[in-house]
């Protein structure tokens, strides 16, 4: 069993969030385990340890639960210092890009994918998405609009393609902003994958008409880093059970005046909103930790990022 220490992530491998962490995991050659969580609901596992939240991917470091990308790539920084992918100079600047690269290009790739695969979509997949996001998840619309969200697609690549063409000296337009990798590649990397993974001719036509996009994508697909160590939900469980989260300093610098020991409730704010009911550890303008005890797993810190997650008291 692996020891309380390593890093484990729960995770599906067509999960193009899931796969923003993997590609940080090879860009730091860190060690990992993996842990594969089901597609659609019930995760009995994943919820164990996050109290509720179903998203993926969940970063499980011992007894802390780390939910959502933004705060697992900021831990992993954190944490892993060589290579930093927060570029010295350029802070900031990856949530921003983020904003973009998970809202907006994002649904115009769901549409793609969607549209593409149609009446092929399993109806169980169909159902637990509408259920999630309480609204239809309506595939024959998406087959409707996909050559106009084809062409928005494309647009947006384009501006990879700009941006890589900008840059000056020696290995400038290697990655977007520097002659190094970092979270802005990251971010950007997902969407080029999630699409060429699921409709690579559509992909492929796009990045012929993007050379250095092209070149950039295949750059960091090329990296291989450390392969994971597969291990069961079970195993993750038991990893939990053994460990204690890390002390954290109790801080009331919450923006709603919030204080440490109350009890609060914390959902993402876009759709999904199953909350997670804890113990207010810390937050601020950029984190909320809440603590959980159960009989099972003993107690474990669920950290949330602050953007994109409402906390209220109760
Ligand atoms: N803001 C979240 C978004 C994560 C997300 O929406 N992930 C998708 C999979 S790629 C998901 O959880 N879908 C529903 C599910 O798998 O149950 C993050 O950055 O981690």
């Amino acid at each position: 069993m692996a020891d309380t220490r390593t890093l484990i992530l729960h995770h599906y491998d067509a999960s193009p969030f899931a796969e923003k962490v993997r590609l940080a995991f090879r860009l730091k050659n860190l060690a990992w385990n993996s842990v594969e969580a089901p597609v659609i609901m019930p995760k009995p596992d994943l919820t164990a340890l996050t109290g509720g939240y179903r998203r993926i991917p969940v970063l499980q470091i011992g007894a802390d639960i780390y939910c959502d990308t933004s705060i697992i790539l900021r831990e992993l920084d954190r944490r892993y210092q060589i290579p930093q992918l927060t570029l010295p100079g350029h802070e900031g600047i990856a949530s921003m890009i983020a904003a973009w690269t998970d809202g907006k290009w994002f649904q115009t790739s769901v549409g793609i994918i969607f549209g593409a695969l149609g009446d092929k979509t399993d109806p169980a997949f169909i159902k637990d998405r509408e259920a999630l996001m309480g609204r239809p998840f309506d595939t024959v619309a998406m087959t409707k609009v996909a050559p106009a969200l084809r062409a928005q697609w494309l647009t947006q690549l384009m501006w990879i393609e700009d941006r890589l063409a900008g840059g000056t000296g020696a290995g400038a337009g290697n990655y977007i902003i520097s002659t190094k990798p970092g979270l802005i590649d990251v971010h950007a990397y997902m969407n080029v994958w999630f699409v060429h993974s699921q409709v690579p001719d559509f992909a492929n036509e796009c990045l012929e008409q993007t050379p250095r996009t092209k070149a950039w994508f295949e750059r960091l697909g090329e990296t291989t880093g450390q392969a994971p160590t597969t291990i069961t939900g079970a195993d993750a469980l038991g990893i939990a059970k053994q460990a204690g989260p890390r002390l954290l300093v109790a801080s009331d610098r919450d923006p709603t005046g919030l204080t440490p020991g109350e009890q609060v409730q914390v959902a993402p704010d876009d759709y999904g909103q199953d909350w997670v009911a804890g113990t207010l550890v810390q937050a601020d303008a950029r984190a909320i930790v809440i603590s959980r005890r159960t009989d099972e797993l003993g107690t474990l810190n669920i950290h949330f990022p602050r953007a994109g997650y409402i906390v209220k008291p109760g």
